[in-house]
């Protein structure tokens, strides 16, 4: 006899089943429990959702026991801007990694062969991106795309739009959709698959780009894209009469001056006599300011601890 759910329970239940791995339906599973209607006519329902949740942990213990994919944890610490390339096989995630990053990752028409995750740098400006060419969906490592700041999900049809966004219904990353293979694509191809971005996916953010034919103004443009997504300012330090750092501290949008310091070395906004700061947030070159102040992008600031 079906049961009155509330519109949470209802909400969780279809992005269960939309979820394409056994984690994120596991994670959904548990949002319908939370959910499910406390009243006696919601008992059926809840000792099925039991024995389901037993069921799905128990196969992702045996995947796990297995050694299958997607379960091991990334051996790598994530950076300040943290970007991965996703997407569906053959959709040219390597290729796309060569390039920003200047390294070579295996590319090849055979679907899946990165079945590892690969660690590169994207430079831009005077500030490094993390990057990294991810396996393929649905061998993508869950908890890296649900923890990363920006996804480029690389495809090569409009209708892999949708199909990509199954994996990546858990992550909080701004996405961007890097159409590849635009070299493959005639200007009226070009054209059709526009309009219908235009009128069927306003808001999803699509870049045509090609892996084997492009200018260094285009690869230039795609890396500033890719900065703009993550929210933090480059902080330049400085001591006295010094010049300026060459490479800028990441730090969050809305840091202090404080922060900076507490970055730094643990206990340093403690200890700062005085600070003076020049560029955008500054009044006036060098003016004096106290560790509250909130900086702006490329701000530089110069501390006195004794
Ligand atoms: N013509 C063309 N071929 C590409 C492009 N990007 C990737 N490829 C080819 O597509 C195949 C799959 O690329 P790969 O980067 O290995 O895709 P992955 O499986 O997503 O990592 C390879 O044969 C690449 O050479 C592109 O922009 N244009
Ligand atoms: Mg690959």
């Amino acid at each position: 006899m079906p049961v009155n759910v509330s519109p949470e329970y209802a909400k969780a239940e279809l992005q269960f089943d939309r979820a394409q791995s056994d984690e994120d339906k596991l994670f959904f599973l548990e949002e319908m429990i939370k959910n499910a209607p406390a009243h006696k006519g919601g008992e059926a329902l809840r000792a099925n959702l039991r024995t389901r949740l037993k069921k799905f942990k128990e196969k992702i213990e045996t995947k796990k026991k297995a050694g299958g994919s997607g379960g091991g944890k990334p051996t790598f610490r994530k950076e300040d801007m943290q970007c991965l390339i996703a997407g569906l096989p053959n959709t040219g995630k390597s290729s796309l990694f060569n390039i920003l990053t200047g390294q070579k990752s295996l590319t090849s028409d055979i679907p899946f062969t990165t079945y590892t995750m690969n660690l590169g740098t994207t430079q831009y400006d005077d500030t490094k991106i993390q990057t990294v060419d991810m396996p393929p969906f649905p061998n993508e490592d869950k908890s890296t795309v649900n923890t990363s700041d920006t996804i480029l999900v690389t495809i090569n049809s409009i209708e892999q739009i949708n199909e990509s966004k199954k994996f990546l219904l858990r992550t909080h990353a701004k996405i961007i959709f890097i159409f590849t293979k635009l070299d493959l694509l005639s200007d009226s191809e070009k054209r059709k698959i526009e309009a219908t971005l235009k009128s069927k996916y306003k808001h999803d953010r699509v870049i045509f780009f090609s892996n084997t034919d492009h200018t260094q103004e285009e690869l230039k443009n795609l890396k500033k894209e890719i900065f703009q997504t993550f929210p933090i300012i480059r902080v330049y330090t400085k001591e006295p009469k010094k010049e300026a750092s060459k490479t800028p501290m990441i730090m969050k949008e809305g840091s202090t001056l404080g922060d900076v310091a507490e970055k730094i070395l643990k206990g340093m906004s403690s200890k700062i006599k005085r600070a003076r700061i020049w560029g955008p947030s500054s009044k006036f070159s060098g003016q004096t300011i106290g560790i509250e102040r909130v900086l702006k992008d490329k701000d530089v600031v110069e501390f006195q601890t004794d």
